[in-house]
């Protein structure tokens, strides 16, 4: 009956290969073990299924190191494999949807190999090349420029020193940017693409010093001399207009912090650039959002404002009706900690399945398309604190530590930087997924990241047939999203009893304000006693509890008449 696009309603459950299924005992997750599993994805409800990288690439930044966009990462598998994965998706009514990186290329891409092999070379202007440095951080710490002994100039890194951004500035490059690295795949197939760092593109011109941030240190983030530029909006124009506007495509962008009138820009449909993007308020809670390992601590409110941030502007300010724009839903991706780690409670096995289906029922009841990241659904958690810093394997905590260390530091300093590291890391998101409690957690052959100790007590064979598992409360969750779009999808969003510490209480109203629901969720470790509003239970995470009492971790949605 609504008239809205699919992928406003559509559930997004998104594979990091390297980690998700080894089908050939290599010890890396790969195509074929993705299709393997295909209908597990499918039981959660699942409706489109987002790939991060797998081309071609040196894996330095796991695959977000392209070197080659047409191409297949021997170690993921062939193109017949990538062409029977999509068919066996579509085959299973669900889409595929890509990652597209393309502010950087891998420095072995055959476009940098070229523009750095001399300073005349016809792709020289591909890459950012200057004669000085200017002061600006690298997310990858360091400085964001590398210098080329050949050629004797630096280029601009924002990440690794393998990723040299390409310069956007240049018409020809964003012509074969469009051609290589999206048409290549729409043509194949897919549905649209999940767009890396979608707010880098545009630098400002000057490339001048970035104002301190961070006293003393002798890099700074470059902030918005590098984040939504002066011709981002145009950059993202074009793209629509000469491909995306071709397909019947969905695109999410991944922005992680703007102004509101940028995100209206980004993610308003008249404005043709995008469909949504993704914001880091909530994942950011605590943390400077120049530097995540700068850690201050969670509270509740901060928790209530992010998620508020997060979806505020696509509804009217005056009317309270749903504008043009649309938001999204997530709490976990492949650069995150374990959501059940950072916001719920994996002290002991009562609280981390009740925790883990709070969060669950948290995310399914927002506003905005829902993103599910591998491993979520039966609530895998951050790798063990007693892990050593040589098992973590991501260049990013890598490069924080070793750029930590080049000072001297405390023992207290260092130990304390260890557990936001324990805490925050992306290499959390990247162990393999816990499939049974065989070898290896049923993953394949000896995996390339160290499994996480708990694939015994935690995995997806002991949940799967369990009525009271994390697993089957997704399920369920995602069922009654389903069931009533109008006021959980689409519905209006309000946070109730904001100052209260403990408890997240907020409604639900459908768009023309005939169906009302509320959501209260208990983010203690103790009982509390709550007002809670009237009516029919929908869902909950204890079993009948209909006291006026919640426990630990409870979580309830209602329908309020
Ligand atoms: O995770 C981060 C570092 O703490 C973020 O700053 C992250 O680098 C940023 O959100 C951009 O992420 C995306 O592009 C990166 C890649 O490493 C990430 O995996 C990807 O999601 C470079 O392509
Ligand atoms: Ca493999």
């Amino acid at each position: 009956e609504s008239q809205e696009p699919w992928w406003k309603s559509a559930v997004v459950y998104q594979v990091w290969p390297a980690s998700f299924k080894d089908s050939n005992g290599d010890g890396i997750g790969d195509l074929n073990g993705i299709t393997s599993e295909l209908d597990h994805i499918k039981s959660l409800g699942t409706d489109v299924i987002w790939l991060s990288p797998h081309y071609a690439s040196p894996l330095d930044d796991m695959g977000y190191d392209i070197s080659d966009y047409n191409a297949i990462n021997p170690q993921f598998g062939t193109m017949e494999d990538m062409d029977r994965l999509l068919a066996e998706i579509k085959k299973r009514d669900m889409r595929l949807i890509l990652d597209l990186v393309i502010n950087h290329t891998s420095s072995e891409h055959a476009w940098f190999k070229e523009s750095r092999s001399s300073r005349d070379n016809p792709k020289r202007d591909w890459y950012i090349w200057k004669d000085n440095a200017n002061n600006w951080l690298s997310f990858f710490s360091g400085s964001a420029w590398a210098y080329d002994e050949k050629t004797k100039q630096y280029y601009l890194r924002l990440f690794a020193e393998t990723q040299p951004d390409l310069n956007w500035e240049n018409p020809e490059t964003r012509e074969a940017i469009y051609k290589s690295a999206l048409e290549f795949w729409y043509e194949k197939g897919v549905s649209g693409f999940r767009i890396d760092t979608a707010g880098l593109y545009s630098k400002v011109q000057t490339f001048e010093d970035a104002p301190i941030t961070f006293p003393g240190e002798k890099y700074q983030p470059a902030g918005p001399l590098i984040n939504s530029g002066p011709r981002i909006h145009e950059f993202h124009k074009e793209m629509y207009e000469k491909v995306t506007s071709r397909y019947d495509a969905m695109t999410v962008g991944e922005v992680g912090h703007c102004s509101k009138a940028d995100a209206l820009k980004y993610v308003s449909a008249k404005e043709k650039e995008m469909n949504m993007m993704f914001l880091f308020d909530t994942v950011d809670v605590g943390s400077d959002k120049s530097d995540r390992f700068r850690y201050k601590g969670f509270n509740l409110t901060d928790f209530k404002d992010a998620i508020i941030n997060q979806s505020e502007f696509i509804f009217d300010d005056e009317t309270g009706e749903l504008n043009d724009a649309w938001s999204t839903v997530f709490i976990e991706n492949h650069d995150q900690p374990r959501c059940v780690t950072r916001f719920g409670n994996t002290s002991n096995k009562l609280f981390w399945s009740r925790s883990a289906k709070m969060l669950a029922l948290l995310q399914t009841t927002l506003t905005g398309t829902l993103f599910v990241y591998q491993g979520q659904e039966i609530g895998m958690t951050n790798v063990s604190p007693k892990w050593d810093i040589s098992e973590y394997l991501d260049i990013n905590t890598i490069n924080y530590w070793n750029a930590f260390n080049e000072t001297e530091h405390s023992d207290e300093e260092k130990a304390e930087l260890l557990k936001i590291i324990n805490l925050l890391a992306r290499d959390n998101a990247r162990t393999p997924v816990q499939w049974d409690s065989s070898e290896n957690g049923g993953f394949g052959g000896k995996p390339w990241m160290r499994i996480n100790d708990n694939y015994k007590d935690i995995n997806v064979a002991s949940q799967k047939d369990d009525p009271n598992s994390v697993l089957n409360f997704y399920r369920n969750a995602i069922k009654t999203r389903k069931l009533y779009p109008e006021t959980l999808t689409f519905g209006r969003f309000e946070v109730q009893d904001y100052d209260n510490q403990e408890v997240f209480y907020y409604t639900k109203t459908s768009n023309k304000g005939q169906k009302k629901m509320a959501v209260v969720l208990n983010f203690t470790d103790r009982e509390v006693e709550y007002p809670i509003p009237q009516g029919k239970l929908l869902l909950s995470n204890i079993a009948n509890n209909i006291t006026g009492k919640l426990q630990p971790y409870e979580g309830r949605l209602i329908e309020v008449n």
